[in-house]
């Protein structure tokens, strides 16, 4: 049986990839999803007559843009701007957008596809989308973000809507250009509406939207740890990335009385030995947010290690939280951390964890929560940020924070009843892409061919 799913694997995958050339991060996404999914299958040929999974990895709409602009010196740039539509079952398009220099169609179409799943996981009426550009904001002014900004949504206003496709932040895309794409929406449109999330508090924003994802990680670690009746108190956590999500993962981490020792970002590492405490974390938010510096900035102040253009995976730890980018850690890394005695993993970016990688946390029996399911909370509470738009009533923190602490204990319980295997270990990877798949496909069915 498993070598016919296997050849079945294959075959799709082999049509997936002539179809869709250079195009490996989305190929690595869909293997995955596949690969959980064709035993499921097979057991429910409803899905297979109905060629749903061919039909989830061909968008439903991918846009495609030209991003003319005007630096502060009048110099004029190009960029690529798009907007993938991938699934409307469930509900409007909703997904972030992403800046970062190398964001390019294969990257966009993963996170897309993986989108849908981690939507549908979140137990909110939303359809999954990913857009962005492959601008870059580091070293940029303030002025030229704007200008970006504004040029990005005059094309992209064309497509989007609260009950269309509702876009909202990514890696390069936090509060600030929030506030620039909103601004221009609503001037193109003359209309005040939910048409972006992550909006600030004062113009139609949700509290907690920017803990979100970084707080629902944790839950969601604080979730697999009880399954073997632990917690985080005392655990050291070693985190990457030092932006949104890294920031809040680790401000929950200390919260609950865990030990955060590392940050990162695209040039090296920070190891501080004595724990991140609350004062230097507010330290990093300033240097990340407001003087947008770079990590290493963080050694010369505290006297921790910084160790250039390395990730922080041979630091031994029991908590490791990538919330970096995609492919952060590879088989040699994930091999260390569990040699080290790390034993719980919850990604709080999106596909950090190399195919390879994940094989090792699988072998080894650890706990591993993989984005789809570990970082939803963002996305939940962008969807919470929608309904409150809707009913145009806002919540308080306790109430947006409960929902949110509510909803990854859900999703948890989703990833344990479709992913504990005979033995009882639970694959969450199996848990989540099975949970994730039901809803969307039982409403494609219902929908018809369309
Ligand atoms: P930010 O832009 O706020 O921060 C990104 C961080 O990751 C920065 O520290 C950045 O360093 C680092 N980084 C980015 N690209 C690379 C790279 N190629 N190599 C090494 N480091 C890199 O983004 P977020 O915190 O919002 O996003 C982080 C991850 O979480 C992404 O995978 C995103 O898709 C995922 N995510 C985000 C959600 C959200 O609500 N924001 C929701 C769910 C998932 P540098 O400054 O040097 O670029
Ligand atoms: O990857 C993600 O889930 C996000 N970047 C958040 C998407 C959203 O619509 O809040």
């Amino acid at each position: 049986m498993a070598d016919i799913l296997n050849v079945q694997v294959n075959e799709f995958m082999a049509k997936v990839i002539a179809r869709n050339p250079n195009e490996s991060e989305f190929h690595q996404a869909v293997q995955e999803v596949v690969e959980s999914l064709m035993p499921f299958i097979e057991d429910n040929p409803k899905y297979k007559y109905g060629k749903i999974l061919e039909r989830m990895v061909e968008p439903e709409r991918v846009i495609s843009f030209r991003v003319p602009w005007v630096d502060d010196n009048g110099e004029i740039h190009v960029n690529r701007g798009y907007r993938i539509e991938m699934s409307s079952a469930i509900g409007p398009y909703k997904g972030g957008l992403r800046f970062h220099a190398t964001v390019n169609l294969g990257i966009l179409k993963f996170l897309a596809f993986e989108q849908v799943f981690k939507n549908s996981l979140t137990t909110l009426p939303m359809g999954g989308g990913k857009g962005g550009s492959d601008f870059d904001p580091k070293g940029k002014s303030d002025n030229e973000v704007m200008r970006f900004c504004q040029s990005f949504m005059t094309e992209l206003s064309r497509h989007i809507g609260p009950n269309t496709d509702v876009p909202a932040g990514d890696i390069g895309v936090g509060g600030r250009e929030i506030g620039y794409l909103f601004g221009q929406y609503k001037k193109l449109r003359n209309e005040f509406t939910g048409v972006l999330t992550g909006k600030a508090i004062e113009w139609g924003g949700s509290l907690i939207r920017p803990e979100a994802t970084g707080y629902g990680a944790v839950y969601f670690a604080e979730e697999m740890l009880k399954t073997r009746n632990e917690g985080i108190k005392g655990k050291t956590t070693v985190i990457s990335g030092s932006g949104n999500v890294a920031q809040y993962a680790a401000e929950k981490i200390i919260e609950l009385g865990g030990k955060v020792v590392s940050f990162s970002d695209s040039s090296g590492y920070i190891y501080d030995k004595d724990g991140i405490n609350s004062e230097k974390l507010q330290w990093v938010m300033d240097l990340k947010n407001i003087r947008r510096g770079r990590i290493k900035e963080y050694a010369d102040k505290f006297g921790a290690q910084y160790v250039e253009g390395k990730r922080p995976w041979g630091i031994k730890c029991e908590i490791a939280l990538p919330c970096a980018t995609q492919n952060e850690i590879n088989e040699e890394e994930a091999k260390e951390l569990v040699k080290n005695g790390c034993f719980v993993v919850s990604e709080g970016a999106n596909m950090p964890s190399t195919p390879e990688a994940v094989e090792v946390y699988l072998a080894s029996r650890i706990l591993f929560g993989p984005g789809k399911a570990a970082n939803a909370g963002g996305v939940a509470v962008s969807g919470l940020e929608m309904t409150q738009n809707s009913m145009r009533l806002p919540w308080t923190r306790k109430e947006v924070d409960d929902r949110l602490h509510q909803i990854m204990t859900c999703i948890h319980e989703t990833c344990v009843k479709f992913g504990k295997d005979s033995s009882g270990f639970i694959n969450y990877v199996n848990g989540a892409n099975i949970g994730g798949f039901i809803k969307v496909a039982d409403s494609m069915l219902a929908q018809g061919i369309v």
